[in-house]
């Protein structure tokens, strides 16, 4: 075993280990295969789970399952690997991914350093030894030279300020803590506040087995048809035959799909053309519709409400009541800036008979919850079952809840209040030897999650090698560097439609928290992404500071553009 300077991990080392990794789902379990086994360092990993699996560990509602397809929904880093593991469906479900994790867990021999049970609560850096303490809730400290938060983007859940919320007598669950042994909904009157793309996936499963469910909307959403089913064997082996082209091209694509923009301006073809490529999206399934749709779709409000108004028509195709399907049909904002939400049977589900639609915007906003349920514009709905389907405080909240303090005492917490400043959303100034896994800032969540993982990892990998072979002990972005890339992210996201919509990605669904555009959506997506960071390494790290040899040592800076 050796250091990260390449010395004999005995030699002087003042650290417990090379590496503390936060987290064990897809990215910190790859993090940590990573550096343990390319470069040989002394890593351990954090995880407040009892298991591996991250997302797929904590969100257990009825109906979890992925919205990517599942050949392109997993490592590609092992051509073993890809070719072992057989999915059973398109999309598969939450407790299959969970397996997979855990096949990949057994087949890496990771569980050895991953510590169960343990969650994070302080990340401090001491300007004197460079080195970070990593404190857990059950009490240890240890000392790291890097520290890799793999907290994940969708973490930290949002419990709604909604008042009374404790006092209600019956159960009350969030879909991301859902209890392992599941919830019976027999019988039962069932509430679920929220129609996001969790409560797309669990409305038409809960309304299955309950007695009633009353669906609290705030903001209709514009869903799409999964077409979720098993895969034609014929296809899945065409694709196993040719995972290199496959890798090769979600790694070149715009969001990590097999999926491309038609090359065309909706509002330069006839209705006709137009509505035959939006039935072949349609019914496709998944994620076309949003991503392989016109290229002015994002940037013409004028286009978008041409699209709009396909899936406005299959609402109102498909709902029997005029009314209920009114509610239904989204109306304020752009559609797409919005996280699709991929559905199996959502707006069918509103013709039964056990299920009632609440519109915040129509019927009045939830105003409380009682003893007895849920009060809402003026009346009480009697629950023996709240459902929170509320999501996340997304991106920035579990970094911030990690109890991070960089250089000087810092808190990344405070640093943080008007938003996130990162660079390339893979590290921060003043938090030197800290990198983020699918941080603010990087394409993260407009991505096919797992290709922005591996970009991540495999990049910080290299970037340790590299101090390595050069004896370098820190690295750090440069506050110029940072600023730089905050305004491209602003500059890049302020050409489309996204800013002016109520979204998670805007940081809107939280109250208080800052109007910033989270994730990056850059001028030629995840691919484009990839070719920077490439580039920025290719230059030396361009728009990073090196220190080597400890305080007072040779500081190695390298310029931004
Ligand atoms: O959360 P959301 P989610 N009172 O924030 C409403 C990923 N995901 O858990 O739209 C009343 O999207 C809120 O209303 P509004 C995916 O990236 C992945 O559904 O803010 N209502 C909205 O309807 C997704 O985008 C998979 O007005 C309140 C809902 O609650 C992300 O997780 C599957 C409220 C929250 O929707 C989050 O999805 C599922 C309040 N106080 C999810 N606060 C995969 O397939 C919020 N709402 C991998």
């Amino acid at each position: 075993m050796t250091n990260v300077q390449g010395q004999p991990q005995t030699a002087g080392a003042k650290a417990d280990f090379d590496a503390v990794i936060i987290g064990a789902g897809f990215s910190g379990m790859y993090m940590l295969h990573s550096l343990r086994d390319k470069l040989d360092l002394n890593v351990t990993v954090f995880e407040a789970g009892d298991g591996v699996g991250g997302t797929w560990y904590w969100n257990r509602y009825p109906g979890a399952r992925c919205d990517s397809d599942s050949y392109i929904y997993c490592y590609t880093f092992d051509k073993n690997l890809l070719q072992e593991w057989n999915w059973s469906e398109r999309y598969p479900e939450q407790d299959e991914i969970l397996r997979y994790l855990e096949h990949c867990a057994e087949r890496f021999d990771l569980k050895p350093d991953i510590q169960f049970g343990k969650r994070v609560v302080e990340v401090v850096f001491d300007d004197d030894t460079e080195l970070w303490t990593v404190r857990t809730d059950k009490g240890d400290a240890v000392r790291a030279r890097f520290v890799i938060p793999a907290v994940g983007a969708l973490s930290t859940a949002n419990m709604p300020p909604i008042k009374g919320l404790s006092s209600f007598k019956g159960k009350c669950y969030h879909t991301s803590q859902w209890p392992h042994d599941g919830v019976d909904f027999t019988a039962k009157r069932v509430g679920i506040i929220g129609t996001g793309a969790t409560a797309v996936q669990a409305i038409p499963e809960i309304a299955q087995q309950a007695k009633h469910l009353t669906v609290f909307q705030r903001t209709p959403n514009f869903c799409v048809p999964a077409r979720n089913g098993r895969v034609d064997p014929e296809v899945t082996k065409a694709r196993k035959a040719d995972y290199d082209g496959v890798r090769q091209r979600i790694k070149d694509s715009f969001f990590g799909f097999e999926l491309n923009f038609i090359p065309k301006a909706v509002l330069e073809t006839t209705p006709e053309e137009r509505e035959q490529e939006f039935d072949k999206m349609w019914d496709a399934g998944g994620f076309a519709f949003w991503l392989a749709n016109y290229q002015d779709m994002f940037f013409s409000k004028e286009a978008n409400d041409v699209i709009a108004d396909y899936l406005k028509r299959k609402i109102r195709s498909v709902v029997n009541d005029p009314v209920t399907a009114e509610k239904l049909t989204p109306k304020t904002y752009p559609y797409g800036t919005k996280r699709q939400p991929l559905d199996t049977n959502y707006f069918e589900t509103f013709n039964k008979k056990n299920v009632a639609l609440v519109d915040a915007s129509t019927d009045g906003p939830i105003e409380e919850i009682t003893p007895n349920g849920i009060r809402a514009g003026g009346k009480e709905y009697p629950l023996d079952i709240i459902v929170i389907a509320t999501g996340f405080d997304a991106m920035t909240g579990p970094l911030k809840n990690l109890g991070i303090n960089g250089r000087d005492g810092r808190a990344l917490a405070q640093e943080w209040e008007d938003g996130p400043q990162t660079y390339l959303g893979l590290a921060i100034a003043g938090y030197p030897n800290l990198f983020t896994i699918t941080g603010p800032q990087s394409p993260s969540v407009l991505s096919n999650m797992p290709v922005s993982i591996e970009q991540h990892v495999e990049w910080i990998t290299e970037c340790i090698a590299h101090m390595r072979r050069n004896k370098l002990t820190t690295i750090e972005a440069s506050p110029q560097a940072q600023d730089e890339w905050g305004a491209h992210v602003a500059e890049v996201v302020n050409s489309t439609l996204m800013p002016g919509t109520n979204s998670w990605y805007m940081g809107a669904n939280i109250e208080g928290k800052p109007r910033r555009f989270l994730p990056y959506l850059g001028p030629e997506g995840v691919g484009g992404y990839r070719r920077k960071c490439a580039e920025v390494a290719e230059k030396g790290y361009e728009g990073f500071v090196f220190t080597s040899q400890g305080q007072g040592g040779t500081v190695h800076t390298i310029a931004a553009e």
